[in-house]
């Protein structure tokens, strides 16, 4: 059989993969890998040694520099072999990283001459996927990795690297410890079942109770664990001409929303994140809330409702110098009651004469904020606030680990069935 030959008619999961680990795009250094049965043979065919020895003749986890060449010996680049054999790798494989430089006409001919020595392109998550089959790491592990690829917030990077260290998997050894545990209870109240002393069933009651409530506690935090994730949203809702835009601005700290003094100057939603002590916030400005017969204003006014729902925190906003019109205090009233845990009041234009005090004596009203979004005066005083709301609605989540859509209805499923 022809050399490379051999190498294509592995196993499927024997045969050497080759990919670009780093992302496209600029940068001095990109990563190439191969793993697989034969990858230090495909590595070795295209790589030139200055010492003219070949890389199949170098000790595991060793680094080498040298150049990639074609099947004439040209090179192709000049690069860093990094040579680690199975088992002590990141698949269980052989495995050979190339650092070359990042041009993509490089790394693609790069690739193309690992194509020619034998190996195959991987498909998406492959190499993560090996490393599961041979027991490198566990489902949950692998996932946990592209949660911390992908993490945005410093917070959710955190439990993610806590969960790639076995967080999660330990937590569900303990509970397959205790189900194997329970079994052989019921077992052995068969065995034995003359015993009067030998209480299995209540017994068994007692650790099935601690573990639906083990589950249940881990499952709640599920909602609020979004927080960690994504990070919070935050709604600027209000009547027209209130002041949402121009607070918008002074807490995204940018002149982002348009500010007039026409009332319905703001049609849709606007948003805007920043980074936070380790979080991540998303300001959404909104079209104030007024009757209307405008097609456009009507379809605003719909989605400023919608993010008062779907927002983890409203700061409705409130202006000193205009009384609201009746349907759109009821509107008010109606938000008050309805998000009543996630409101911050603020009373906007503490610059101008107070001329009007709206009456919400039958709602209990949460903590009044009195800013000036024109003067910048009291922002800081309402950005602590809005540390405060948070802090209280992450202090509902202490989270033992963070779970994914897939883990969640597992566990949703697991629960059920006990
Ligand atoms: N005096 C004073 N005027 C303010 C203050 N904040 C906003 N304004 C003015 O109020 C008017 C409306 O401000 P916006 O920020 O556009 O109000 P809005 O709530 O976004 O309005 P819509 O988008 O129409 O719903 C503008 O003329 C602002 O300059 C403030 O703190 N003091
Ligand atoms: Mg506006």
């Amino acid at each position: 059989m022809d050399l490379k030959n051999h190498r294509i008619s592995a196993t499927i999961d024997e045969q050497t993969i080759v990919a670009q680990c780093t992302p496209q795009g600029p940068g001095a250094i990109a990563l190439i890998r191969l793993s697989g049965k034969y990858a230090v043979e495909v590595a070795s065919d295209m790589a030139q040694l200055p010492s003219k020895k070949t890389l199949l003749e170098q000790k595991s986890h060793t680094i080498h520099f040298g150049y990639v060449v074609d099947q004439d010996n040209v090179h192709i680049d000049q690069v860093l072999f990094l040579l680690m054999k199975a088992p002590r790798t990141f698949t269980g494989q052989d495995v050979v990283e190339i650092t070359c430089h990042n041009n993509q006409f490089l790394i693609e001919k790069i690739i193309d001459r690992a194509l020619e020595c034998g190996a195959r392109l991987a498909s998406n998550g492959e190499f993560a996927r090996r490393a599961v089959a041979l027991g490198k790491m566990d489902l949950v592990q692998a996932e946990a990795m592209n949660d911390l690829i992908h993490a945005q917030t410093e917070e959710s990077l955190k439990y993610s690297l806590q969960q790639i260290e076995g967080t999660f998997s330990y937590w569900v050894a303990e509970i397959e410890q205790s189900v194997v545990e329970m079994l052989a209870f019921c077992e052995a109240s068969f065995e034995f079942i003359d015993e009067e002393e030998m209480e299995f069933a209540h017994d068994i009651k007692v650790r099935m109770e601690k573990l639906i409530l083990k589950v249940e506690k881990l499952l709640q935090t599920y909602p609020k664990q979004q927080y960690i994730k994504e990070g919070m949203r935050i709604a600027l809702v209000g009547s027209v001409n209130v002041g949402k835009s121009s607070l918008f601005n002074c807490l995204v700290n940018k002149k982002r929303a348009i500010v007039t003094d026409i009332a319905g100057t703001t049609r849709d939603v606007i948003e805007s994140g920043l980074y936070k002590n380790g979080g991540f916030l998303t300001f959404v400005d909104t079209a104030g809330i007024r009757q209307t017969q405008d097609q456009i204003e009507k379809e605003g006014i719909d989605r400023s409702f919608a993010e008062a729902q779907h927002a983890d925190i409203i700061i409705l906003v409130i202006d000193r110098t205009q009384q609201l019109a009746l349907e759109v205090k009821k509107e008010y009233q109606h938000i008050l009651h309805k998000y009543a845990d996630k409101i911050i009041v603020v009373e906007n234009k503490i610059d101008v004469k107070k001329s009007y005090a709206d009456d919400f004596s039958d709602v209990q009203l949460p903590q009044v904020v009195q800013v000036s979004a024109k003067q910048h005066s009291n922002i800081d005083l309402l950005q602590s606030v809005i540390d405060e709301k948070m802090q209280e609605l992450k202090g509902a989540c202490k989270v033992t680990c963070l779970l994914n859509k897939r883990q969640y209805s597992l566990l949703c499923t697991f629960l059920e069935q006990l």
